[in-house]
């Protein structure tokens, strides 16, 4: 009898604990416990890697290996039968500065395939042209105010009584300042952005009717084997399958840009898949470019109760352990090396940890430097309005949690410096 009100109260003890509602966030520097980060060039054995090669052949792939197994599940490649359909060209766009086409992508073979809609802009001169590409959060129709642009299935209703037209009319180009298109192609580069809930709809239940399970068997993937952000950034992988198939645009130059959910997205992609020149992470915080083990602003805890589809399971055993994990952030930045990286942070976003943002990219530094390049070669977080560092670049603006034409100015810079003659 006693041992049984014992494992009760044990169990019932647990049971609060797992269920605890996590501390209020931290947003004092002074409470920021000390923490020993995992050293990305520390191979599984212990031994120090020293070359290139080493990192290439066995160290690189085993960062990869701890972040797939602990954090962002597995991935997949490009799916036999995929195809596309351009279903728009007008060459009369921006007053005849730019070319848009839409074009659908089927995973697998046949019309009823399931697909993703890609919306491009592309400069009229100077191809073949390097594209920014990025997923975006309310459809291809909140990006430019046009009626010609095919809108998500998906639409966001402000009320259940609003009729489908009214969610589209009210989504029209309310995304338009984070994609600032004539800035972009007036410096002569393209976009190619989808919806992200193509891929897998944002919430819990969102697998069901995501790639996770309609092509699970194609793929060879369990749902619970990979993640939302796992399929989010498989699909930017199949932007870049169609860009590879369009000779208007410079493949081997793709840029990939993400905002927040969708910026943790695209360093996952990045990772994974080298054909991307360029990676830009905007304000992506706690499971992106932010240190975990750093207990400023959002917790792995937080970001594991509020959007528990985002990560593996695993990942939900490091809630209060960031410590055990046999990585932190900066090693998925270190595996974007030795390709030019944008880290972008924001003043008052503080819930993302701007400082646990610049550490990162600041500690991704000894990767670059195997390739004899300068990564983030400043000490101190730079002031407000004030870039820094070399193939890794940094900035905190002014201002919210957000993609800023000051932002894209700052990328549009970079790309040009380091993207102009591949
Ligand atoms: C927040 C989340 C962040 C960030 C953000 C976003 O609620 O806690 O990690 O991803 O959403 O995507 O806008």
């Amino acid at each position: 009898m006693k041992s049984y009100f014992f494992s009760l109260l044990v169990t019932t003890l647990s049971y609060t604990l797992s269920f605890a509602q996590a501390p209020p966030a931290n947003y004092d520097e002074s409470r920021v416990l000390p923490y020993t980060l995992p050293d990305p060039l520390i191979s599984r054995q212990g031994k120090k890697i020293n070359t290139v090669k080493e990192w290439e052949r066995k160290q690189r792939p085993y960062i990869l290996s701890l972040f797939t197994e602990n954090v962002y599940g597995k991935i997949s490649g490009k799916p036999a039968g995929l195809h596309f359909k351009i279903t728009e060209t007008d060459t009369t766009v921006l007053d005849g500065k730019a070319v848009r086409k839409q074009v659908t992508i089927y995973f697998s073979a046949g019309d009823e395939a399931p697909s993703m809609d890609v919306l491009l802009y592309l400069p009229k001169a100077g191809h073949p042209v390097t594209v920014f590409a990025g997923l975006n959060f309310n459809g291809n129709h909140a990006i430019v105010a046009d009626k010609a642009i095919k809108p998500s299935k998906y639409l966001k209703k402000a009320n259940p009584q609003m009729t489908d037209r009214e969610a589209i009319d009210a989504a029209r180009g309310s995304a338009a300042s984070r994609w600032p298109i004539e800035e972009i192609i007036g410096q002569g580069y393209g976009i190619a952005t989808a919806h992200y809930y193509d891929l897998e709809p944002d919430h819990k239940e969102g697998w069901k009717e995501g790639v996770r399970t309609t092509m699970k068997e194609a793929l060879h993937i369990a749902t619970g084997e990979w993640s939302a952000i796992g399929a989010w950034s498989w699909g930017l992988s199949r932007i870049q399958d169609y860009l590879e198939s369009d000779k208007d645009i410079d493949a081997k130059s793709t840029i990939l840009i993400g905002h927040s959910r969708l910026g943790k997205t695209a360093l996952w992609a990045g990772a994974n898949d080298r054909r991307f020149a360029m990676v830009i992470s905007n304000n992506s915080g706690e499971g992106g470019a932010a240190l975990s083990r750093r207990n400023f602003g959002e917790t792995i805890r937080n970001i594991n109760t509020s959007f528990p589809h985002w990560f593996i399971a695993q990942y939900k055993s490091y809630n209060d352990h960031p410590e055990k994990l046999p990585v932190d952030q900066h090693s998925l930045l270190s595996l974007i090396a030795p390709r030019p990286l944008y880290v972008a942070s924001a003043e008052e976003d503080r819930w993302a940890d701007p400082r646990g943002e610049f550490l990162s990219a600041k500690n991704a530094a000894p990767v670059y430097a195997l390739y004899k390049l300068k990564g983030l070669n400043v000490n101190e977080m730079p002031a407000v309005n004030h870039p820094v560092g070399e193939t890794i670049r940094y900035h905190i603006r002014t201002g919210k949690h957000d993609v800023t034409l000051y932002d894209w100015q700052q990328y549009l810079a970079f790309a040009r410096q380091y993207i102009k003659n591949r």
